[in-house]
């Protein structure tokens, strides 16, 4: 039975709440992160030798250092330096929209007044103050918001988990009952808190739904960062110190530290030039900009609570740039071209669009391609005008190299007339089917923890060229999507569609040899997609062993350690281009590749040990290539299963009239009507609609 139901949305890729996300929090794009506790007191030094390995505010683990020898540190802790109120103007002067603080690192120790436990700042210290309060204020103060970090871990609390190598460990009953009571204090106690950032942990799901709960209950307003767990947030936080090369439709943000080595404060990190750090951090800060994200860059007080002088002369350099060029920055969009140019980055804002061109590769013209519309202007940020042409039907601009003062990479500004438009050039499909392949996907973060986070597909989107007035698509499923409710948007008008019944149709699938299967070892995140080269179906490199005893359609086990994939990789020669149906049985989490292009990422969540999906493969006549990605996160055994499926059923389903707008380009445009997350994968690749 067809179900269309009609909607009046406009556009919007993701159904909000009310209150979050919070628009403020969006375009902040440049916060502080403040690392400060007992190890910085330490700044990675113990028993007068450098701790090198791991990060300095987790020295404790690193340094294997006692319980009780490292709570001794806090007797001598007494940073008489530290002034909160300089600290929020040093933000300020940099350019940041808020302050985020380390109120309970991994350690336990409470750098706030926690009356659940003793061994915090005012009562475990000679200073006797708390600096969290001095800083909330500080910040309101100075209009800046506020934001906390705020540790799932605890190596301090008796019944929690002991000190691992992955700091993803479980959380007892009584330790997640003394979290919620520490977040309660501190979203109680402390004025608006702009944002938390919840870290590390592996949570169960109804416990990240609990804490998300309680913070919401108390302050609505207040972002909730990804590292949560299971999905249960309100921005998604990418791994440390790591830039997505890929924009998202979801709020996210980077956190960065000034060395990707640690986030406290190190005595003996080798520093190098002022100048050279500020480049690249704003660098940094474009690249995540350009990509919709905010950038979250921390700085690691000492142990007295002054500032490292080589960290505020960066961020004041910063603050300089961003005087000058922060219009390109505040209040900006990511780049609405559905490429990244080899130039650089782009940012939109009204109707204004910023390059930033990378000097060694300022080329001798900048094509606009895919933008529809009139310029203006073209312009270095408050220099020099530049030529700009229309040249058949395509604006290029006429850099000159450097034009751009005081600033690591030249920055114009593109000036148009109201109403231009930006077609997104790699979803121009020739055809009539859509399908992933020729897809512009809309992608998010998704993560369970720390280590099970990759690029999730949460969207995908067209460009069609057809000069009818209307359309009525057509779509194919297949029983892994039947009753499936989905968002169908045709310029714009979306209409809900549940993928239930219409009629079966059986196609011809070409004639295919399947190759042997191989097998290897991997890293653990989902996220990186390994190349694999290979020699008459035997796959080059080290460590691919041929998986002897796999017997179609049945369960293949393999131990493997936590949070470790195995590869899988065939090669299948198919005598024409044509559609097969696979089986494939996988553990916590997937990623099936075909011809390199990734056809789905998905994970399982926790306890899901095996489960199995069936999947389209559009084979190329000829060698087609196979690679699938199995993760495991907390199991004993890795499982595995393949099977061909003999004839491939998809369901064909018509849809209502959708009426289209004048003009010969048109979108179109599909998704979850109601996802379980923001961030889930949507996991509709076997999904085809034709028009
Ligand atoms: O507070 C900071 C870290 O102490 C905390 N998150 C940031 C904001 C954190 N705790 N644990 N982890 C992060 C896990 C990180 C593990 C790794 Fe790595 C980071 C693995 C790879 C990159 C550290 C650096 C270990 C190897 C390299």
């Amino acid at each position: 039975m067809l179900k269309v139901v009609f909607l009046f949305l406009l556009g919007v890729q993701v159904a909000y709440g009310q209150v979050k996300p919070d628009s403020a929090w969006m375009n902040q794009k440049f916060s502080m992160f403040i690392h400060w506790g007992l190890y910085s007191q330490l700044g990675g030094v113990w028993n007068g030798k450098p701790v090198s390995s791991g990060y300095s505010e987790q020295i404790q683990s690193h340094g294997g250092i006692f319980s009780d020898w490292y709570a001794a540190v806090a007797r001598d802790f007494n940073p008489v330096d530290w002034d909160a109120d300089a600290v929020v103007k040093l933000a300020k002067d940099a350019g940041m929209k808020s302050v985020v603080f380390t109120s309970k690192h991994h350690d336990g120790f409470c750098m706030y007044h926690s009356r659940l436990t003793d061994y915090n700042i005012v009562d475990a210290t000679p200073y006797k103050r708390d600096v969290m309060k001095e800083l909330a204020e500080a910040c309101r103060r100075q209009d800046m918001r506020f934001g906390v970090y705020f540790s799932l871990i605890d190596w301090h609390f008796p019944q929690a988990y002991p000190i691992s190598s992955h700091n993803a460990d479980p959380l007892t009953p009584e330790h997640y009952e003394y979290n919620l009571r520490q977040v309660e204090e501190i979203m109680t106690g402390y004025g608006p808190v702009s944002e938390i950032w919840f870290d590390m942990g592996s949570l169960t799901p109804e416990q990240s739904r609990g804490l998300y709960a309680l913070v919401s209950r108390l302050q609505p307003q207040c972002m909730i960062s990804g590292r949560l767990g299971n999905d249960c947030s309100d921005f998604s936080v990418m791994a440390d110190n790591e830039y997505p090369d890929y924009k998202m439709g979801v709020p996210w943000q980077t956190a960065a530290s000034f060395f990707d080595e640690t986030w406290g404060y190190r005595s003996w990190q080798e520093r190098g030039e002022v100048a050279d750090k500020r480049d690249e951090k704003i660098r940094s800060l474009i690249k995540v900009v350009s990509r919709g994200g905010n950038y979250l860059l921390n700085i690691g007080p000492k142990g007295d609570g002054s500032v490292v002088p080589f960290e505020e002369q960066v961020l004041l350099g910063m603050g300089k740039w961003l005087g000058k060029y922060g219009e390109a920055i505040y209040g900006a969009k990511a780049n609405p071209f559905d490429y990244v140019p080899e130039w650089g980055d782009v940012t939109a804002r009204g109707n204004n669009l910023y390059l930033f061109v990378e000097r060694g590769k300022c080329p001798e013209r900048i094509v606009l391609e895919g933008l529809r519309g009139r310029v203006k202007r073209a312009a270095y940020l408050g220099d020099g005008v530049l030529n700009i042409a229309e040249e058949k039907g395509v604006w290029v601009v006429y850099p000159v190299a450097n034009g751009s003062v005081d600033s690591p990479v030249d920055v114009i500004c593109v000036e148009l007339e109201e109403g231009y438009e930006i077609l997104p050039l790699h979803a121009w499909v020739a055809g009539r089917m859509l399908t992933w392949e020729n897809a512009v996907p809309v992608n998010a973060y998704s993560s369970m923890d720390y280590y099970t986070g990759f690029r999730s597909v949460i969207a995908y989107n067209w460009m069609i060229k057809t000069a009818v007035r209307q359309l009525k698509p057509v779509l194919f499923y297949t029983e892994e999507e039947r009753g499936k409710k989905i968002v169908l948007a045709v310029d714009g008008e979306e209409k809900e569609v549940v993928l239930d019944g219409g009629s079966r149709v059986k196609t011809q699938a070409p004639r295919v040899v399947w190759g042997n299967i191989f097998w290897k070892r991997t890293g653990g995140l989902l996220g990186s997609i390994p190349a694999v080269s290979a020699v008459d179906g035997v796959p080059e490199g080290e460590g691919w062993q041929l998986c002897g005893d796999l017997q179609p359609g049945l369960k293949w086990e393999l131990p493997v350690g936590e949070r470790r994939s195995v590869l899988f990789w065939q090669e299948m020669v198919a005598d024409r281009d044509g559609d097969v149906v696979v089986e494939i049985g996988s553990g916590n989490g997937v990623m099936v590749l075909l011809n390199g292009q990734v056809v789905t990422t998905h994970s399982a969540g926790r306890g899901m040990e095996y489960n199995k999906e069936k999947i389209i493969l559009p084979l190329k006549k000829g060698k087609n290539s196979l690679l699938i990605k199995v993760y495991n996160r907390f199991e004993k055994h890795l499982c595995f299963s393949f099977q061909p499926e003999s004839g491939l059923s998809v369901f064909r389903l018509e849809t209502e009239i959708y009426p289209l707008k004048s003009g010969s380009w048109h979108t179109c445009g599909v998704r979850l009507a109601h996802p379980e997350t923001r961030n889930s994968a949507m996991r509709l690749n076997n999904l085809k609609i034709r028009y």
